[in-house]
């Protein structure tokens, strides 16, 4: 039997440059040192769920891999962790068994969420002067304030003997994503900064740089 060519059996990341969530996805594809292409969602206000990997939700990120397409960021990281070898040990939002840091991924990926509508809100050209915007607004702000607070315990409560964890890489694309999408200054987050700018040094921090796609 003749091999699939690689081409064919190498996996997809769909997403864009510019997203946090897919951001999370190919750092942890180059953590896992996951061999992968990158297919751009070139217009994100497509209602065509084919643009999306075939995501009805027509939400970005999705992978597709022989076996099929995994919808969504944290099933792409398991996957991607499947196919890895030897697989790193890697810290899943199901371990994390203490208040804090439960409830510091909840907060993570409700921020991302939340920037997620507001951003959609301004491409898609809704005003932002609704009760309903200014409450995401404090919202946003709120999580951010309760995650500077709470990062250093959280960070400190991780299981030491861990190459990655799913909370530090989705808190490093939030953190990071809030500056660069412009949509809540993150200079007064001290521990945040700290935290990214440790988090930084990573290969698959710089080689994952938001921009945005041409
Ligand atoms: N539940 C999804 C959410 C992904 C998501 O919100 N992605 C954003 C880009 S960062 C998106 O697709 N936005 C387009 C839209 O909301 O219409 C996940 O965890 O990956």
């Amino acid at each position: 039997m003749t091999a699939a060519p690689e081409a064919l059996t190498r996996p997809v990341i769909i997403g864009r440059s510019s997203s946090h969530f897919t951001r999370i996805t190919r750092i942890f594809a180059s953590e896992m040192r996951i061999g992968h292409s990158f297919q751009v969602l070139r217009d994100i206000m497509s209602s065509n769920p084919e643009d999306y990997g075939g995501n009805p939700a027509l939400k970005i990120p999705s992978l597709r891999t022989p076996r099929g397409t995994w919808f969504g960021a944290l099933n792409v990281c398991r996957e991607l962790w499947r196919q890895s070898s030897p697989r790193p040990r890697v810290v899943w939002p199901e371990d994390l068994d203490q208040p804090v840091l439960a409830n510091a991924q909840e907060l993570v990926l409700q921020a991302m969420s939340t920037e997620v509508a507001l951003i959609m809100s301004r491409v898609g050209g809704a005003g932002d002067s609704s009760a309903h915007h200014a409450k995401m607004r404090t919202s946003l702000g709120n999580m951010m304030s309760w995650l500077d607070e709470n990062a250093s315990s959280a960070l400190a409560a991780l299981p030491p003997h861990r190459d990655l964890s799913f909370l530090e890489v989705s808190l490093f694309c939030l953190v990071t994503h809030l500056e660069f999408r412009e949509v809540l200054p993150t200079a007064p987050y001290s521990e945040l900064n700290r935290f990214c700018q440790r988090f930084s040094t990573r290969a698959s921090a710089s080689e994952t740089p938001y921009r945005f796609d041409a």
